[in-house]
């Protein structure tokens, strides 16, 4: 069920614009600006409706500080205001809303068009969505690791915590394909997929899917002697799901090679980017490849 925050001053405009919403979403509120946000923050209401005047801060304060955070900039704000002329108006879209309705409210008008802000807004959740994962194993896509890889490695600079890049390869993986068929190849990645998104216990790992069948596992805050072990969890994880792989050169089952890196601000060369732990990794991932695969090489 969606959620609606209601922002008003007016304690019986909350409640009538909550009786009229009820049907359609969970309601909550907030009596002025500062409790809003913290209730945004909080709860993370699909949908805003934003009193324009309010003593302490202002409607068009609340939206241009929600604007300025990144958990609430993608939470559409309905403008409610006793000024019905086109310079409130304005004033609420340059401020940010995405729709604007006058007071006194009438119910139809309310209802239709938070109706249709709750349609759009389910569907750039979804669009987001799709835009960060992969369509065929449902974690993480190359786009998503890229963009917290970013992030990683500005948080490690900061924090000087070492960050550790486990680059998986499936193994002898076109012979897979040749001897099975293109559709148990893509359930083999799948079900590599899975185990990859369950290993980790840390909020904070992404396993992503780095291409083919290449994965890769961001590890922050972790130097390499944990990357290590996790890189041996997920090795034999995958191993101990037994899927038969007749033509492979290491076992009759389907093993996975692992490179592990890290990352260590303080201590690593310096003049470093993070393309470069990518590099590492794939370096090692190599030699695992060159040792003889199904094995994990740093
Ligand atoms: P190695 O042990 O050296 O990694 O050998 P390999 O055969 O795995 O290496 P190579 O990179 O030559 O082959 C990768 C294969 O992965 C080729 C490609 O057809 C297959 N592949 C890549 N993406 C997909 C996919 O989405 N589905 C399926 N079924 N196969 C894929
Ligand atoms: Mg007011
Ligand atoms: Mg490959
Ligand atoms: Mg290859
Ligand atoms: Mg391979």
């Amino acid at each position: 069920m969606h959620s609606i925050l209601i922002v008003d001053d007016n304690i019986h405009l909350i409640a009538l614009m909550g009786k009229m919403l009820e049907p359609l979403a969970r309601v909550i509120f907030a009596t002025n600006g500062q409790a809003a946000l913290r209730e945004m923050k909080k709860s993370r209401p699909d949908l805003v409706l934003l009193d324009q005047e309010m003593p302490g801060m202002s409607g068009d304060e609340v939206s241009a500080a929600m604007r300025d955070d990144p958990d609430l900039k993608d939470i559409p704000v309905i403008f409610v205001t006793g000024h019905n002329d086109a310079e409130a108006e304005v004033r609420a879209l340059t401020a940010g809303a995405v729709d604007f309705i006058a007071k006194p409210v009438h119910e139809a008008i309310l209802l239709a068009r938070v109706k249709t802000q709750l349609r759009l807004k389910g569907l750039s959740d979804e669009l987001r969505r799709s835009a960060t994962l992969d369509g065929l194993t449902g974690i993480a896509n190359r786009a998503a690791f890229d963009n917290r890889l970013a992030i990683e490695w500005a948080r490690a600079s900061r924090n000087g915590a070492p960050l550790s890049l486990l680059l998986l390869d499936v193994d002898h993986f076109k012979q897979y394909n040749d001897h099975y068929g293109h559709p148990a190849g893509d359930r083999c990645l799948q079900a590599i997929a899975k185990v990859l998104n369950g290993v980790s216990t840390r909020a904070n790992d992404l396993a992503a899917r780095f291409g083919g069948e290449e994965f890769v596992m961001l590890l922050p805050d972790t130097p390499l002697s944990g990357a290590r072990v996790a890189a041996e969890r997920l090795r034999e994880d995958i191993l101990a799901l037994e899927m038969p792989h007749a033509r492979s050169s290491t076992l009759p089952l389907v093993t996975v090679s692992i490179g592990a890196a890290q990352w260590v601000p303080s201590s690593t060369e310096t003049g470093c980017q993070s393309s470069d732990l990518i590099d590492w990794a794939d370096r090692a991932l190599y030699a695992a490849k060159a040792a003889g695969r199904n094995q994990v090489v740093e």
